[in-house]
């Protein structure tokens, strides 16, 4: 990647279906921001491009339940996402829409292309359609019951449960969730992208990094949970998938091309093609030729994007880019994971969320605080948790008793001292460094401390380690502090002044350094450390590289003679009532589509209920099952006989966590293989609405074997 002449950065497209809340900076925006914010200080020609999704079933369903169009859906989320990126800082070059003239030529394009070279496989097949709302089904619009893990809100194309990739005539009992309905199979005929095809290429790609043995990216530099969520979803097969749907809402199949009336791009197939029309439209206004970022081997793509999207950009949209022959694929997909809420799942449908434009209109001017709690808390590699609590010590313990005190200090003194001006001082001077040792120091030897300490800090951006690079941030102001701790210019200035003169020009130097390399992450802080310091704002191209080409060889970042401004607060306390007043905040909708999220099946009969065979048993044995990170493997002792079972707990608990538990068995399910293991039945779990499960069992000791009524 260093070697790339250009990068180009996209962040997933948000469905323009509602607000964006935090688990959405914390998936694919913060991170972008923060890489693509570096990169420019680097000098480095880079786009960042984004822009709003609004094809797709989701929207539909939406204007239908609001009694709308989905035009205005989108229109009024377009712009509520313009207003929340542009209030937290998301620094995209360009912000397009899918719904835009341009998009869906593009797509269209990209679709006869295809077409023309025989890429799609034409299928008829049965799908589900609802009667009583008279359309054809998304996969994202039907829900049933797993056949993998026997999660029973399992939707049309993806389990969220087990990670399985599904088609919707895998689930079982499906449910339209437009209607409730049961749906109906009915004909209609699809192109299919026959992704099978591709799992050898897709496979030595993701695993290795190379194409037909050259390589195109250094495979390590890969998220491992992002090339273990791929290898299961290659390891678990590749089938054909339809590129495009029976809908009223998107972009046309070319209507030139036999059977296309009616039909739309799937908006997995559109969605991504978003982020090169949005480059297209942004190099036509700069003067750029949008081919050298998209068909331009020396260029670095990289998507930015939550763990939900990993196979779509890293096995759909690159089959679509490969089949299609003129365009590059990605570098790198640093996805993140989810990032929860009080302990919850953050839920759209339940408003269990932080809504970003209610963030910034509760807490004006507190943009910064909430980008710096969510960088520290980016679940980079696991799922992490966003707090209120942990955001006030964050903000009280760490912005405001370390940096912006450190800050104050340095500028409250340099004014007490010597009315502002940047102090003389001698080279030979001994002063104190961060540890305080009696081994003296230098003010040349601590900036080259202070180049070593940023030079890590680039490295673990360039890694997409932000939570590490703003540590790293935090402890050159620590070091900051110490230097003054040590050396205590207000006891030594009465008789030392020398030794407080190359203090507190070091101290300003630390204060530059600090104002330059704090931008990608806290843009609007470093603006106000620069007009502290009377310097000019961080334009970006470049401003990092030349500041560490002066302090590798001992330039001032800051000369003598230069007179700062007075202090002002970088950041004030974040106050208990405050907190709370955010939290009463989060009280979990009922929304209709709670009710909808597990919407209670069709009635049976008495007798049908009769013909399960519930039993109680005891877990004796659980083990993993291989290549399936949500599965365990049980051994059940029923008392008379014994099962083996998998399950799809294996998130929820670990093997020894099971056994010995009682639980609740379905004793004469048919037997069924899942990831090669005969299960013998099925174990009750009940799920709650944060995703967590819990046993369905007897009283503790309870005898196994016993019937259940
Ligand atoms: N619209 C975002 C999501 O899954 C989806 C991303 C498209 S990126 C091309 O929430
Ligand atoms: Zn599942």
């Amino acid at each position: 990647m260093t070697n790339a002449k250009r990068i180009l950065v996209t962040s997933a497209l948000p469905y323009a279906n509602g607000p964006l809340h935090i688990g959405h900076l914390a998936g694919a925006y913060l991170s972008a921001d923060i890489y693509v914010r570096f990169q420019r200080m680097m000098g480095k020609d880079i786009a960042f491009i984004c822009g709003s999704d609004e094809n797709g079933a989701a929207i539909t369903i939406k204007a239908i339940k609001e009694n709308t169009t989905p035009k205005e859906i989108v229109d009024q989320y377009h712009e509520e996402f313009k207003e929340a990126f542009k209030g937290i800082g998301i620094s995209f070059d360009y912000y397009h829409r899918t719904s835009d003239p341009l998009h869906h030529e593009t797509s269209q394009e990209f679709f006869r292309k295809l077409y023309a070279e025989g890429k799609f496989e034409e299928r008829t097949s049965e799908q589900y359609f609802d009667a009583q709302a008279n359309q054809f089904l998304a996969d994202r619009y039907i829900k049933g019951t797993c056949p993998k893990c026997d999660h029973p809100a399992a939707y049309g194309d993806q389990c969220e449960n087990c990670g399985s990739a599904l088609s919707p005539t895998d689930l079982i009992n499906p449910l339209s969730t437009l209607t409730g309905e049961t749906p109906i199979l009915k004909e209609t005929t699809h192109w299919y992208l026959p992704l099978n095809k591709d799992e050898a290429w897709l496979r030595e790609w993701i695993e290795h990094g190379k194409i037909d043995g050259i390589e195109h990216h250094d495979a390590n530099h890969w998220k491992n949970h992002v090339v273990g969520q791929c290898k299961s979803w290659l390891d678990g097969g590749l089938q054909p998938r339809a590129m495009t749907r029976d809908l009223d809402w998107g972009v046309d199949v070319p209507q030139e091309i036999e059977g296309a009336d009616g039909k739309k791009l799937y908006v997995w197939m559109d969605a991504p093609i978003g982020y090169i029309s949005s480059t297209k439209a942004w190099a036509a206004e700069n003067g750029k030729n949008w081919k050298d970022y998209w068909q331009n081997e020396d260029t670095a793509l990289i998507h930015f994007i939550g763990k939900d999207n990993i196979v779509f950009h890293c096995i759909i949209f690159p089959s679509i880019l490969k089949a299609h022959g003129d365009y590059i694929l990605p570098t790198n997909v640093p996805a993140n994971q989810f990032m929860n809420l009080e302990g919850d799942k953050i839920s759209t449908s339940r408003n269990w969320a932080i809504w970003v434009n209610d963030y910034l209109k509760d807490l004006p001017n507190k943009e910064d605080e909430l980008r710096y709690f969510m960088i520290k808390t980016m679940p980079e590699q696991k799922d992490s948790e966003f707090t209120w609590s942990g955001y006030q010590d964050a903000i009280n313990n760490e912005l405001v008793n370390n940096l912006a005190n450190y800050v104050n200090r340095v500028v409250v003194l340099t004014n007490k001292y010597y009315e502002g001006i940047t102090p003389e001082f001698d080279e030979d001077q001994e002063i104190f460094g961060p540890e305080g040792n009696d081994e003296f120091a230098f003010h040349d030897s601590e900036l080259l401390r202070l180049y070593d300490d940023l030079n890590e800090m680039a490295d673990s951006i360039r890694s997409f380690e932000f939570r590490s690079a703003l540590s790293k941030l935090m402890e050159i102001s620590t070091k900051g502090n110490q230097i003054l701790q040590f050396n205590e210019p207000w006891k030594t200035i009465k008789e030392d002044e020398d030794k407080v003169k190359a203090v507190m020009n070091l101290s300003l130097q630390y204060v530059a350094a600090i104002a330059c390399a704090i931008h990608p992450f806290l843009p609007t802080a470093s603006d106000k450390l620069c007009n502290l310091l009377n310097i000019p704002l961080i334009a970006e191209d470049g401003d990092f590289v030349q500041m560490m080409d002066k302090l590798a060889f001992g330039e001032m970042l800051i000369d003598a003679g230069h007179k700062i401004n007075s202090a002002t607060h970088l950041f004030s306390r974040i106050d208990d009532e405050l907190v709370e007043a955010q939290k009463a905040k989060l009280v979990p909708a009922a929304t209709e589509d709670v009710k909808n999220e597990n919407p209670i099946k069709e009635n049976i009969v008495f007798d049908d209920f009769v013909k399960i065979d519930f039993r109680t048993a005891t877990v004796i044995e659980a083990e993993k099952v291989p290549k399936a990170d949500k599965l365990l493997k049980l051994k059940l002792d029923l008392g008379f006989e014994q099962r083996t079972v998998v399950s799809g707990i294996a998130e929820h608990y670990t093997p020894d966590e099971v056994i010995g538990r009682e639980v609740t068995l379905v004793a004469n399910l048919a037997p069924r293989k899942i990831r090669g293991v005969e299960s013998q039945g099925m174990i009750l779990m009940a799920e709650g609405n944060n995703g967590k499960l819990s046993f369905v069992a007897p009283d503790k000791g309870w005898d196994s074997g016993m019937i259940v009524r």
